[in-house]
């Protein structure tokens, strides 16, 4: 075997390929970031090839004397960092923790309520098509249409009505602050378990610019690549009483070996998120997301709920242009969003009538007000010129000057021994 360049060339120039559109291209997609190089690096290790079912300390394979090292590290910050109880390391996703708690609270059929999908929630919480949905009795509450915000007394009829054995709090596509302390009370009255899902916010919350749930909750899922700027994967916290059946869940419940290399990421990135640093980012990150906002209002744009209090926004474009057409005009200026649902929505989910926009990454890679108003004006143009092959194009002209005075990565990172080299 060779190194990848020689030994699998088309792959490699995948990948390179990959590392240009994002060094080049801004990502506004609220779910990305960019992870640091000492990131990128634990991952691509020979931790990949370890078996380590089991928990540090009790495995069912020999030979884990350095992968527990490894994960006990990794346990030991995500408990620092957010101040849980308990925590496991090992899920490969938010869609795997959010699986399983659902496994460690509910039995099959049991009644799980939270947000609405197509009110910003996710499709682990419950969606017909996922799996959480499938096994469980979903029911959802919405956001007030008129608002776009979370109505309380509404979440607390629908919990009082349905009597949920497992309560999920949290969403995709919410700009606005989750009231967790009023959750927990709702919980608390109608004897339900509750799990924040943190997913989005979760390195806003460690930032200390989103109120944490830890203290309301008895679990806690996030995913660790979206504002925590880990690699991609998943994290559960469980209160003291639940953290036995949180690991029982996690393995033999759902999954088999952990991704050791990526705990190993997830170790690293936790650290940096402990660093005074972090919580600087964190508010720029918010700070960022707020004058973005404020210029796309002031150049005529509708955002659902008025505004953010998070990383996001959800622009809401009306009759007059589909989700779809902005994601794509915004893609040949270079920006790169995703169509969402807005509440209320009256087309297809392939179609939707809202852009969602987040500042995680761009704000990683440097960008500051007087960029993300900027940015604000090109997307604003670029949904207005969207039939307009020139004016995309010379917004992607700009574009790429301003990726080019804002590197996200060194640009020798592809030959120096970094992600392929
Ligand atoms: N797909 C993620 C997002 O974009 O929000 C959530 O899993």
């Amino acid at each position: 075997m060779g190194p990848l360049s020689s030994f699998d060339p088309e792959i490699y120039e995948a990948i390179v390929a990959e590392f240009h559109r994002q060094q080049d291209e801004l990502e506004l997609i609220a779910s990305e970031n960019y992870v640091s190089v000492a990131v990128l690096q634990a991952m691509g290790t020979v931790l990949t090839n370890k078996y380590a079912e089991g928990l540090p300390g009790k495995r069912y394979y020999g030979g884990c004397v350095h992968v527990d090292v490894v994960e006990r590290i990794a346990r030991d910050r995500a408990k620092q960092l957010f101040g849980c109880d308990g925590a496991n390391v090992q899920p490969h996703s938010g869609a795997q923790a959010n699986a399983a708690v659902y496994l460690a609270v509910c039995k099959a059929g049991d009644t799980v309520l939270g947000q609405d999908l197509s009110h910003g929630g996710h499709l682990s919480h419950g969606s017909p098509v996922n799996s959480s949905g499938r096994l469980y009795r979903a029911v959802h509450y919405p956001v007030d249409v008129a608002t776009g915000r979370l109505d309380m007394n509404v979440v607390r009829e629908i919990a009082l009505r349905e009597r949920p054995r497992l309560i999920l709090c949290g969403a995709s596509a919410y700009a606005r602050v989750i009231d967790f302390a009023a959750f927990s009370e709702i919980a608390r009255e109608v004897g339900a378990v509750l799990c924040a899902d943190i997913a989005h916010i979760a390195g806003l919350v460690v930032g200390g610019v989103h109120p944490s749930p830890v203290t309301h909750c008895d679990f806690v899922t996030t995913t660790t690549h979206k504002t925590l700027r880990g690699p991609r994967g998943g994290l559960i916290m469980a209160s003291r009483d639940w953290a036995n059946a949180m690991n029982k869940a996690v393995f033999p419940g759902i999954q088999g070996g952990p991704l050791e290399h990526v705990i190993a990421a997830k170790a690293v990135a936790f650290k940096e998120a402990l660093s005074p640093d972090f919580a600087v980012y964190a508010r720029q990150v918010v700070t960022n997301a707020q004058a973005m906002a404020s210029r796309l209002i002031e150049r005529g744009l509708t955002l659902v709920s008025g505004g953010t209090d998070n990383h996001l926004m959800l622009i809401d474009l009306g009759e007059a242009c589909t989700g779809q057409d902005a994601e794509d005009a915004l893609g040949r200026a270079g920006i790169t969003v995703n169509k969402n649902t807005v509440p209320g929505e009256r087309r297809s989910p392939n179609v939707t009538s809202g852009v969602r926009v987040g500042t995680a990454a761009m704000t990683t890679r440097g960008l500051g007000v007087a960029e993300a108003v900027q940015v604000a004006d090109w997307i604003a143009d670029a949904i207005a010129a969207r039939d307009d092959a020139d004016r995309l194009a010379a917004v992607r002209r700009e574009v790429m000057e301003l990726c080019a005075r804002f590197p996200v990565y060194p640009s020798d990172l592809m030959s120096a021994g970094g992600a392929a080299g």
